[in-house]
């Protein structure tokens, strides 16, 4: 009987562990067959109550049974580990000689471009950078500029407001009051101040509530007229092509006195007249002045020892001269399409 039980349970073992496909089903027949409420060890824990005839020879095929069962398991545990090992191989295969993906690279935008071949320049002149603050007192951004409160050019230049006292800064200028009044009336001081500034301006193809602004600024004992125009024709050629030349027309801004706009002959017709410079020869770049008195003696400055040139462009303006932009929308909408254009190594 218990002999018969014996070889159907080798039996039973060995098919359920031919069939087993996965670890887990081993561990299962493990279990099941040679665990200690398994059948076998039934078998062994009851070979007391067996007759002395029989307990021999049901012990000897109960332990063989339990040795085969045991060995079979180990095998074909080895045999699945291998099996598995080969399909993780082979689903986790590199091709080591697939070429490799591209790394697009990047670039600075267009404007950041500009602004760093404009500073290069000026650096090369002599001039240094300075930075300040985008949210500005209206101490710096007007009254320091000779813009009293209620004056007319306050309009022109209406900004987002923070408090009565405090908005958003409409050019880069309050960086140079700032810096004049740190130099504690002693010069020379030759800086230029690139940023962004804000408008209270709806949006089109040629406004945009924030844009850039660079400006210069260079006081000193005897800086004349002469002086910024020399730097600007340096400055027109440099970014402009060498056949540029430069011509000063009288203008009005409230921190210069006298103020002038500069046109540089058309880089497209060289002054003959074409669609770039509206049949003029002449293109608008900047706007530039000597710095007003008020505004010296307002940093710190004595404007009967001290005189100085400034100017500001908008870089936007040159880099859409420059390219033919038509919209300044693009500089701000991070169509890739677009800035891809101008990337540059
Ligand atoms: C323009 C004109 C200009 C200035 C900016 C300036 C700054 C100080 C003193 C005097 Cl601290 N002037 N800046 C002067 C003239 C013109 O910008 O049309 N920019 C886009």
């Amino acid at each position: 009987m218990l002999k018969e039980k014996l070889l159907e349970l080798r039996q039973q073992a060995l098919s359920n562990i031919d069939s087993a496909d996965e670890l887990k089903a081993l561990q299962e027949a493990h279990v099941r067959f040679l665990g200690k409420k398994g059948p076998i060890t039934e078998i062994l824990k009851g070979m007391g109550k067996l007759s002395k005839e029989e307990r021999p020879d049901v012990g000897k095929l109960a332990n063989e049974v339990r040795q085969l069962i045991a060995a079979r398991i180990e095998e074909k545990k080895t045999d699945l580990e291998a099996r598995l090992l080969d399909l993780k191989l082979e689903s986790e295969k590199l091709d080591v000689t697939l070429p490799g993906r591209k790394t697009v690279p990047g670039s600075h935008h267009l404007l950041a471009s500009i602004i760093r071949e404009v500073e290069d320049l000026f650096i090369g002149l002599g001039f240094s950078i300075e930075e300040g603050p985008e949210v500005e007192q209206d101490y710096y951004n007007f009254e320091a500029l000779n813009l009293p409160k209620d004056h007319p050019a306050r309009d022109m230049q209406d900004s987002f407001y923070i408090t009565d006292d405090i908005l958003m800064r409409t050019h880069t200028s309050p960086v140079q009051a700032r810096t004049l009044e740190k130099h504690k009336g002693v010069g020379p001081v030759k800086i230029i101040c690139p940023g962004k500034v804000y408008r209270r301006d709806n949006d089109d193809a040629t406004h945009s509530h924030q844009f850039m602004q660079i400006e210069g600024l260079y006081v000193d004992h005897k800086v004349r007229l002469s002086d910024l125009k020399g730097i600007l024709t340096v400055f027109a050629k440099h970014m402009f092509g060498a056949d540029r030349e430069i011509r000063l027309r009288p203008s009005f801004f409230p921190f210069t006195e006298p103020s002038v706009e500069m046109d540089i002959s058309c880089f497209k017709c060289g002054g003959h007249g074409c669609n770039v410079c509206k049949g003029t020869g002449w293109i608008e770049i900047l706007g530039a002045g000597m710095v007003h008195p008020n505004v010296l003696r307002m940093s710190g400055f004595d404007p009967s020892e001290y005189t100085g040139f400034a100017f500001g462009m908008g870089p936007e303006r040159i880099a859409m001269l420059k390219y033919g932009i038509e919209d300044i929308r693009h500089f701000y909408t991070d169509d890739i399409r677009f800035l891809k254009q101008f990337y540059r190594a």
